[in-house]
């Protein structure tokens, strides 16, 4: 029988180690038998889940991969949610992509339970699936869809990003063979599971290689320089926010304890940076640092990875490189000219197998996505010299923040529900720490007042805690142009 090729490549590991932690050490064919147990699970009521889609909702490490391989080997779509988010973001994303199912751990199934009961969902508790027995699964072509990711965009809410198991391969392949992952690498994983960057880049990655994940529950820096200093890996990927913040750790340290992890740091074969713009002048402090030259590149969750600076040669601050393996890039110019000089701003527009499929129930958005099967990102670049150089975003309603993709549009939606709040403008101001950092600018009903402390406790009942508003503005009236449209190059010009 045929069977996705993850599966083969874990089989020709099988002894090998995938997972290492405090808590103990997991082999490729404990990952087998674990999701087919989990799988047959899921298969109690029918031969296979056609694509149903089941939410996860587990902790970081062999047991999250476990569901997502038992998931893809029950035929069904994986629909990761984020462990930070409220009930509310939790329900918006269960109901958006007609979960049927929700697997979650001990620690978090008691967090979602009520929600289940609400929305009649199965939950199934991970501590409560023992040694399933299974008589076969289905076979699954790989032109099936396997994964729902959410997103933020221009829109109020965020939309689900559909993958199939075909490109979600070319994701993982197009990487494996770009930066040389082999069976003998270690990386830690700290980033979360619900989007690409932890997912693909780092967990799938190091699975389809053979190599070994030391994984986190979130980025714990005392934790995580004691293995740097002992040379635990081999590779390390991150955000750019938290480069800043291991630079200021680093520059607080006692000289002996920083020589000893910058050691650690500079043994690594590779260092990688991405999610949002790595400022030219963090990479040189890195590279001051530690020795390391970090390899930034450039990817969405709509199209995986995209550019990328060389493993072997040049590595340049501010640029992002060449096209991946399998990706074709191209730069359109605002009146749509195709941009074929260097030095000339366009939009990216991205093309290849690896390409998700559609936006989840959204035809019209999908279609709008794309320009004759070029998927239109919203990302202005330019090329200099060979490289891409990434400007920035054309819309002011998206904001990175801590490598999170953040719309505006959905977090004023949610202050406008705020009963002091009478209008709200919400932009992102450049931050050294955070990239970008939530900014709300409120008008609020007439002799009332709002302190910031306030509003973002009020928030942490309906908001991600990387959503919530770092700094409030309280004005008397929006700026707004002639049409009477709420003008936000105008609201950002309040803080110049
Ligand atoms: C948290 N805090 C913030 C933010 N986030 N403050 C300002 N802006 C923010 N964005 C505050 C918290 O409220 C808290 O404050 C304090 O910082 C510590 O919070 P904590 O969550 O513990 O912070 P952290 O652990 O230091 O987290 C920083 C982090 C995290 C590790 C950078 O944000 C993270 O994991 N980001 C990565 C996101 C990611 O993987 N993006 C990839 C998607 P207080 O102490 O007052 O409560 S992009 C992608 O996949 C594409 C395809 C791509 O290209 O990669
Ligand atoms: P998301 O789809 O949430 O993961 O976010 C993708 C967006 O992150 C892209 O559209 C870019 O705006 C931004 N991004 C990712 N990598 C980089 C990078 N190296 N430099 C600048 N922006 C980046």
């Amino acid at each position: 029988m045929s069977e996705l090729p993850f599966l083969g490549r874990a089989r020709s590991f099988q002894d090998r180690i995938a997972f290492h932690s405090s808590e103990g050490t997991y082999r490729y064919r404990d990952l087998l038998e674990r999701s087919a147990g989990i799988a047959a699970d899921l298969l109690r009521e029918t031969d296979d889940l056609n694509e149903a889609r089941v939410a996860v909702l587990v902790t970081p490490g062999c047991e999250y991969t476990a569901a997502q391989w038992a998931i893809w080997r029950a035929g069904g779509i994986k629909v990761p949610i984020c462990l930070s988010a409220t009930e509310a973001e939790w329900e918006y994303a269960l109901v958006d992509s007609q979960v049927s199912a929700v697997i979650a751990d001990a620690t978090n199934a008691p967090r979602i339970a009520s929600l289940c009961e609400k929305l009649r969902l199965r939950l199934l508790r991970l501590d409560d699936i023992g040694n399933v027995d299974f008589d076969s699964l289905p076979e699954i072509d790989p032109s099936r869809r396997a994964m729902i990711l959410y997103t933020s965009g221009t829109t109020s809410k965020p939309k689900g990003v559909v993958t199939t198991h075909a490109n979600i391969q070319v994701q993982i392949e197009s990487l494996v063979q770009a930066w040389e992952w082999s069976h003998e690498d270690r990386i830690p994983s700290f980033l979360p599971l619900h989007h690409i960057h932890g997912i693909i880049n780092i967990t799938a990655c190091a699975l389809w290689s053979g190599a070994m994940i030391e994984a986190y529950p979130r980025f714990d820096t005392d934790a995580i320089l004691e293995r740097v200093r002992s040379d635990a890996w081999t590779l390390f990927m991150a955000v750019p926010t938290i480069y800043v913040k291991l630079i200021q750790v680093l520059g607080a340290a006692s000289s002996d304890d920083r020589a000893a992890i910058t050691e650690g740091f500079r043994k690594m074969r590779l260092m990688v940076s991405g999610s949002a713009a790595l400022p030219a002048t963090v990479h040189e402090q890195w590279t001051a640092l530690t020795g390391q030259r970090l390899l930034e590149r450039y990817g969405m969750t709509e199209i995986g990875m995209a550019i990328s600076n060389p493993y072997r040669g040049e590595r340049r601050p501010g640029a992002v490189g060449l096209p991946l393996p399998r990706m074709e890039v191209r730069l359109k110019s605002e009146n749509g000219q195709l941009i074929t000089s260097e030095d000339e701003a366009g939009e990216i527009q991205v093309r290849g197998p690896g390409v998700f499929s559609e936006y989840w129930n959204r035809p019209q958005a999908t279609a709008d996505a794309f320009e004759n099967g070029w998927f239109r990102t919203g990302d202005m670049a330019v090329r200099e010299r060979g490289y891409y150089r990434i400007l920035g975003r054309q819309s002011v309603d998206i904001i990175k923040s801590g490598g999170y993709k953040l719309g505006a549009l959905e977090i004023e939606s949610v202050l406008l529900e705020h009963p002091l709040i009478t209008e709200v403008a919400v932009i992102g101001l450049p931050d050294d720490t955070w990239g970008e950092a939530v900014t709300a600018v409120a008008v609020l009903k007439s002799e009332s007042t709002l302190e910031l402390s306030h509003l973002r406790d009020w928030c942490r009942e309906r908001l991600s805690p990387y959503k919530i508003p770092q700094s409030l503005r309280i004005v008397s009236a929006l700026p707004r142009n002639a049409m009477g449209k709420v003008t936000k190059p105008a609201v950002r010009a309040l803080f110049e």
